[in-house]
C-alpha cells in the first residue's frame, strides 16, 4: 500500500490487514443482517436524537467520501437512548454508495445490497475528545441509515448541491444551519450489534445503531453522488464510487432489534 487506504484492487478492503490488522479482529463492521437471527430486546430504549441545525460546520471531500462536519464543543447535537448509556456527540456525518444501483451499502439484510448508506457519527461524552473515544470500547456510536431507489428525496438536495464545491479530494466549503434529523426515514425502529470503523483504523469502538427503514434517493440524486471525484484537483480524475466495505465476520456476536 504504497499510496495508504482506499477502495481500489491494491488499497481496498482486503488489503486494509496489511496495515491494520484489526481488520480480522473480534467486532468488525459491517456486517450482514439477518433479521430472523435478531433477538427483540424488551430493555432497549427509543432513540433520541436532538440536533442543533445551527452546529453544521463545513463540507469535505476527504478522498473516500464526503462528510459534514458539525461544532461538537458542547452537548447541543446529541445521540441518547437506544443501546447506549449516556450523551454522544454528533461529530459528522457521511455516506457510501456503489457504482450502480446493485450495491453500495455497508451493511447488508439478508444478503441484499442498498445503492447508499448514510453514518451519523457520535462519540460518547464520557472522554474528553472524540479522537480519545474513538479508541474506547463504548466511544463511538454511528446511525446507520439504507437509502433505496425511488421518488427524489428533497431533503438531501442541500448535500447534493454543495457537490459542485467539493469535487475533489481535499476541497471543503461552508455548510450551515441543516439538521441532519430531517434524512431520518418516520420510524426509528433499529438493529444494534457492537462493531467497528468501516475504514482505517477500522478502531472496535462503535456501537452501531442501524435504522430498519430506508430512506428514498431517486436516479438522478444518485447520479450526483457519483459524480464526485476520489482524486485531486490536477490528478486523473476517478469518480467516487464502490467507497463502501463489505460485511465482516459475526463472531458469535448477537445482534438486537428494537421492533418485534
Ligand atoms: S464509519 O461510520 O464507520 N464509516 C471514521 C468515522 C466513522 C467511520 C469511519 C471512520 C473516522 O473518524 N476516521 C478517522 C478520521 N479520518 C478523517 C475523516 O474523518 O475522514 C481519518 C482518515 O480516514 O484518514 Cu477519513
Ligand atoms: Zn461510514
Amino acid at each position: 500500500m504504497s499510496h495508504g487506504w482506499g477502495y481500489g484492487a491494491n488499497n481496498g478492503p482486503e488489503k486494509w490487514g496489511a496495515d491494520f490488522p484489526v481488520a480480522n479482529g473480534p467486532r468488525q463492521s459491517p456486517i450482514n443482517i439477518v433479521p430472523k437471527e435478531a433477538q427483540y430486546d424488551s430493555t432497549l430504549k427509543s432513540l433520541k436524537l436532538k440536533y442543533d441545525p445551527s452546529n453544521a460546520k463545513g463540507i469535505l471531500n476527504n478522498g473516500h467520501s464526503f462528510q459534514v462536519d458539525y461544532e461538537d464543543d458542547a452537548n447541543s447535537s446529541i445521540l441518547t437512548g437506544g443501546p447506549i448509556s449516556g450523551t454522544y456527540r454528533l461529530k459528522q456525518f457521511h455516506f457510501h454508495w456503489g457504482a450502480s444501483d446493485d450495491r453500495g451499502s455497508e451493511h447488508t439484510v439478508n444478503g441484499i445490497k442498498f445503492p447508499c448508506e448514510l453514518h451519523l457519527v457520535h462519540w460518547n461524552t464520557k472522554y474528553p475528545s472524540f479522537g480519545e473515544a474513538a479508541s474506547q470500547p463504548d466511544g463511538l456510536a454511528v446511525v446507520g441509515v439504507f437509502l433505496k431507489i425511488g421518488a427524489a428525496n428533497p431533503r438531501l438536495q442541500k448535500v447534493l448541491d454543495a457537490f459542485d464545491s467539493i469535487k475533489t479530494k481535499g476541497k471543503q466549503t461552508v455548510f450551515a444551519n441543516f439538521d441532519p434529523k430531517t434524512l431520518l426515514p418516520g420510524s426509528l425502529d433499529f438493529w444494534t450489534y457492537d462493531g467497528s470503523l468501516t475504514t482505517p483504523p477500522l478502531l472496535e469502538s462503535v456501537s452501531w445503531i442501524v435504522l430498519k427503514e430506508p430512506i428514498s434517493v431517486s436516479p438522478v440524486q444518485m447520479a450526483r453522488f457519483r459524480g464526485l471525484l476520489f482524486t485531486g484537483e490536477g490528478e486523473a480524475p476517478c469518480c467516487m464510487v464502490d467507497n463502501y466495505r463489505p460485511p465482516q465476520p459475526l463472531k458469535g456476536r448477537q445482534v438486537r432489534a428494537s421492533f418485534k
